[in-house]
């Protein structure tokens, strides 16, 4: 366990990505039982490991070819709100959606807020669909560059909305 995450929390930032993203679904999963840890893991495992740890994670980012950036539903402090709330990706990298506190959730892309072309309904969860749990994961990937706006069906009116570029 103590390895995975390591490890896997080490990649982002060796290459400047975000604190929490997470290089495959396996990774993924067990950063998702413990939201918390990943920003700490991050700066621990880069002072205690130094370079070599970053090297290996790096060897390991190209071989799974798996980039991705986690977004938080809900703040600890009960906060309806994507954290962050605003991000930007990589083209074809993996944005996985947790479920933490506040729930039920959901992600649906605003349709006139989504670069031409793009299918909203392709890349959102159908407004029914609801994260009822805590860890509960929605994964989307975005190839177009542009800027989507998104919210959450249940507390679009609480402020619940959020903004990602793609570059
Ligand atoms: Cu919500």
């Amino acid at each position: 366990m103590a390895t995975v995450t390591s490890a896997a929390v080490t990649i982002p930032s060796f290459t400047g990505l975000k604190a929490g993203a997470t290089p495959s679904n396996l990774a993924m999963q067990r950063v998702a039982v413990t939201p918390a840890a990943p920003k700490l893991a991050v700066k621990a495992s880069l002072k205690d490991f130094g370079v070599a740890v970053a090297a290996t994670a790096a060897s390991a980012m190209l071989a799974s070819n798996a980039l991705a950036i986690e977004i938080t539903l809900g703040g600890d402090d009960g906060s309806l709100a994507f954290i962050p709330q605003n991000f930007e990706v990589a083209a074809g990298e993996k944005i996985v959606f947790t479920n933490n506190a506040g729930f039920p959730h959901n992600i649906v892309f605003d349709e006139d807020e989504i670069p031409a072309g793009v299918d909203a309904s392709k890349i959102s969860m159908a407004e029914e669909d609801l994260l009822n749990a805590k860890g509960e994961t929605y994964a989307v990937t975005l190839t177009e560059k542009g800027t989507y706006s998104f919210y959450c069906a249940p507390h679009q009116g609480a402020g619940m909305v959020g903004k990602v570029t793609v570059k």
